[in-house]
């Protein structure tokens, strides 16, 4: 496979001003016939050249040029693309391409598909081009006219981007609609979508006294679950107004939510498709986090209206100035809308058990890549999540008023245009005229740095000195790297709990809290006119995506556990304890002493939770522990099953030394309520589950009724799953009477479903595997559905390392061979499940072997795709 280079960047040869589409549909055989506007680009510098369009499975049936047909002598097809010599050079000229598509067959849900009986497309990021012949490429952007002709009974709804323009009657019971989209677009924005629908209508008023026509199509089994999903989008909108300025432009906006789907939603202009997932919710079949969920996605993909769709990306390897900067601006409303400290803590912890592995794996590569084979295995964490990091330290070097000025700057400057990620920073400098020549490295290094600290207080001199090192490690093709400009949010805490002020020597600036800046690889900060030795709280709020290295004692961390005013540090002290310990109880299962429990931290924890909060998700989170995956990235050698075994031991000790406060704290805030999305109710829910969870671990009886009461009485679906979840992880006698019955409950809505496989995908008890192979064979099962495979194989292997990493490696074999029936099925789908084995160099030199080996068992896959092919062959590079 041919490896694409960000250097070799050229800009089209050929410009499509005009793009008309007429789709004559069929869910075996669509017709399609796009006539394109045309002419040569006076940016490119190439000479005469033939036209070159990229197509895929795509049936020819005919070429027009300026309305003559023809013949084959004058165009050349080949696999992938359509070469039309002698076009015009000077003048504007019209290609007319006719070929037809089989959506039913196409089962990589890339280009025109079939969801049941639901046509609809995905484009980004090459998808068009198996549509028709095209500039497949973001750059090029285009005026879209699309007609939609279908059965009536078949396809009673027709929709594409932009405004509908006409519609009428044919003969023979069919229909037709035509849609114009006023905003010039890149392909990978095109939509169309068509089948039995039903509609929730609603309304938006802009700032500017606009009214907007808001539309969400569903399945009519499921028009009862899109209340949440609309109340989101008007919040999203006027999040968007209120905080970056940014009004909805066009009349009308369209969700349509899809039960195969391969990522979450796609933001085509004015016609947004939607994985079913991240629409549908009701308090019954929805958890309190779903609910979060749908309403960050609804904002992402309304966010890029702007960040994305009015100013896109020159090339894919540009992902990161959408997408980086949409992650980032999802996050902030989310944080607005519900708990910033809770959706901050939650951002991080993804960030460093998954990213901070990429960053660190085979396939390290920077927020900007500078190579792929498929641009699909680039919708990365790194990608999407450290390049939202970024754009946050821009927000935290900036101010969040100098930050506001850049981008009003950058829309301003690039409004209908297709640009880089140069482009964004370029506008970030000139709007508050700073220098940043050093932070564009963000955009071009891998890997995470690894910043190293240490402190040295003088009472002579009442100064504290700080020094910071940082150290960024070599990442594929990338051996040395130079220092990064890193944001470190700080503040010096005094033995009473208050924050002392900051004098830093050479500065006038005296706050309470301050934002280091480190450019070098060493430096040295130093803090004046402190009479009382202060305890450091460094990087708050998570300022910079690190590894932070500091000599802390765990008396240390339970100051700040009880005393740091910044939510995150205060988390983060009360992680490192609990790391501490558990990591102490690693080695002495390695070393086959026996275990017990370091005082401190009960200690700590009963701290904890015989405060009084009042944001009780965070409450939640303080009392929760480190996960397993979160404690394996901070190991060498990762040892899965000691790690498994001492965390365990941990949540045993904490349940049993706070028994009463947890049995309290989950009596307190039980309700027999049905779910409704708001703070304090989530809160209490998020809590007793965490409280229930301990509680369950004491293997007593009444706490066994607690569970089970809990799951036959929910009335959410938060408590519900909670509740079993709990009786799944523990040898809670009525188990499988449970499973059973939410299996009964549940067997017609596909959202829940997928809950239930993945449940039992993750779950501890020691039949797990075979559950899993069962699983495998069950009527609900389809290797076709991503988000079913996502439940069960996905769910296994990324989150179940217990079972996965089986020393034996029928976990690894399980998981190749799904990777290789995938591989014909749904290439993209089939690359992201390759992800679990790419850290093969993370364990004991005999699960290295077996991973290893069936790395290679894919590599030798016949007809292995290109999405495949790149992330096994790096991985084993
Ligand atoms: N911009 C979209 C990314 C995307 C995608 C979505 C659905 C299916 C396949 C896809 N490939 C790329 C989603 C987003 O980030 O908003
Ligand atoms: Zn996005």
């Amino acid at each position: 496979p041919q490896t694409i280079y960000l250097k070799d960047y050229k800009p089209p040869e050929y410009l499509i001003h005009d793009t008309d589409l007429n789709f004559t549909l069929d869910n075996e055989s669509t017709r399609v016939v796009a006539t394109l506007t045309m002419s040569r680009n006076p940016a490119s510098k190439v000479d005469d050249s033939a036209l070159i369009l990229l197509g895929e499975n795509l049936t020819l049936l005919g070429v027009q040029l300026n309305g003559d047909t023809l013949s084959p002598d004058r165009y050349l097809q080949t696999q992938e693309s359509l070469v039309i010599h002698d076009v015009p050079q000077h003048e504007k000229f019209v290609v007319t391409i006719e070929n037809t598509i089989n959506p039913k067959a196409n089962t990589a849900l890339e280009g025109l598909y079939l969801s049941k009986n639901m046509l609809c497309t995905q484009c980004e990021a090459e998808g068009f081009r198996k549509i028709t012949y095209y500039l497949d490429r973001p750059d090029v952007m285009s005026r879209f006219t699309t007609t939609l002709v279908g059965d009536k009974e078949k396809y009673p709804v027709l929709l594409s981007n932009g405004n509908k323009k006409a519609q009428g009657e044919l003969p023979d019971n069919k229909h037709w609609v035509t849609w114009e989209d006023p905003f010039n677009k890149p392909c990978y924005l095109f939509a169309l979508v068509a089948g039995q629908l039903e509609c929730v209508r609603d309304s938006f008023i802009t700032q500017s006294g606009r009214r907007i026509a808001l539309e969400i199509f569903v399945e009519a089994h499921d028009l009862d679950k899109c209340d949440h999903a609309m109340q989101s989008l008007k919040n999203a909108m006027r999040w968007d107004e209120e905080t970056y300025g940014l009004e909805y432009d066009l009349d009308l906006y369209m969700i349509v939510a899809v039960g195969h789907f391969n990522m979450g939603a796609m933001e085509n202009k004015g016609l947004n498709i939607f994985n079913t997932k991240f629409v549908l919710a009701r308090p019954d079949t929805a958890t309190d986090s779903d609910y979060e969920h749908i309403e960050g996605v609804i904002g992402h993909e309304y966010f890029h209206n702007w960040s994305g769709n009015r100013v896109t990306c020159r090339d894919w390897f540009q992902l990161s100035l959408k997408e980086g900067f949409t992650v980032f601006r999802d996050q902030e409303f989310t944080g607005d809308r519900t708990s910033k400290a809770v959706k901050r803590i939650e951002d991080v912890n993804a960030l460093r058990t998954r990213q901070f592995a990429e960053d660190a794996g085979p396939l390290a590569h920077p927020i900007r890549p500078d190579a792929y084979i498929e641009i699909n295995n680039f919708y990365t964490l790194t990608v999407y999540e450290k390049g939202a990091e970024v754009v946050r330290m821009l927000h935290t070097l900036l101010g969040p008023q100098g930050f506001r000025k850049g981008c009003d700057l950058y829309f301003q400057r690039h409004d209908g245009q297709a640009v880089t990620c140069d482009d964004f920073v370029n506008a970030m400098e000139a709007a508050n005229d700073v220098d940043l020549t050093q932070f564009r490295r963000w955009y071009s290094q891998a890997g995470t740095p690894v910043l190293t600290v240490s402190e040295h207080y003088d009472s002579d001199t009442q100064t504290l000195s700080l020094t910071l090192k940082q150290d960024n490690p070599p990442t594929p093709g990338q051996p040395r790297k130079e220092p990064l400009h890193i944001p470190i949010k700080t503040g010096l805490i005094l033995p009473d709990g208050n924050l002392a002020q900051c004098r830093l020597q050479g500065s006038e600036q005296v706050s309470h809290k301050i934002v280091l800046e480190l450019t070098e690889k060493e430096q040295t900060f130093v803090f004046e006119q402190l009479p009382q030795k202060p305890v450091i709280s460094l990087l708050r709020g998570f300022s910079a995506p690190v590894k932070l290295k500091m000599q802390r004692s765990l008396e240390e961390l339970a100051f700040l556990l009880s005393h740091d005013p910044d939510t995150f540090n205060r988390w983060e002290a009360g992680q490192l304890l609990a790391g501490r310990v558990i990591a102490e109880l690693v080695e002495d299962l390695q070393n086959d002493r026996s275990l017990t429990i370091n005082p401190v931290l009960i200690e700590a924890y009963r701290k904890i939770a015989q405060h009084g909060w009042l944001d009780l998700s965070y409450f939640a989170l303080l009392l929760s522990l480190p996960s397993e995956i979160y404690l394996a990235e901070q190991m060498p050698i990762i040892d899965v099953e000691a790690i498994h075994t001492a965390r365990e031991f941990v949540v045993c000790q904490i349940a049993k030394h706070l028994e009463d406060d947890l049995r309290g704290l989950y009596l307190d805030n039980h309700r027999d309520e049905s779910g409704c999305f708001e703070a304090k109710a989530i809160g209490r829910r998020r809590l007793k589950n965490v409280c229930l969870g301990y509680l369950s671990k004491l293997d007593d009886t009444e706490i066994q009724r607690w569970s089970l009461k809990q799951f036959d009485t929910a009335k959410n679906m938060t408590d519900q799953i909670a509740a079993l979840s709990v009786i799944v992880n523990t040898p809670h006698p009525a188990r499988a009477t449970c499973l059973d019955a939410f299996y009964r409950q549940w067997r017609d809505e596909a959202l829940v479903l997928d809950k239930w496989f993945a449940l039992q995908a993750t779950a501890i008890p020691p039949d797990t595997f075979d559950a899993v192979e069962r699983l495998l064979k069950h009527p609900d099962f389809d290797l076709k559905n991503p988000n079913r495979v996502r439940a069960l194989v996905g769910s296994f292997s990324q989150a179940n390392p217990l079972h996965f990493h089986a020393a034996s490696g029928k976990g690894y074999r399980f998981l190749a061979d799904r990777i290789i029936e995938l591989n014909t099925l749904n290439p993209q789908v089939a690359s992201r499940m390759v992800g679990a084995l790419t850290q093969w160099r993370r364990y004991d030199e005999g699960r290295q072997a077996l991973m290893k080996a069936e790395l290679e068992r894919i590599m030798s896959t016949e007809a292995i795709s290109k999405d495949v092919y790149e992330v096994a062959s790096k991985s084993l590079a």
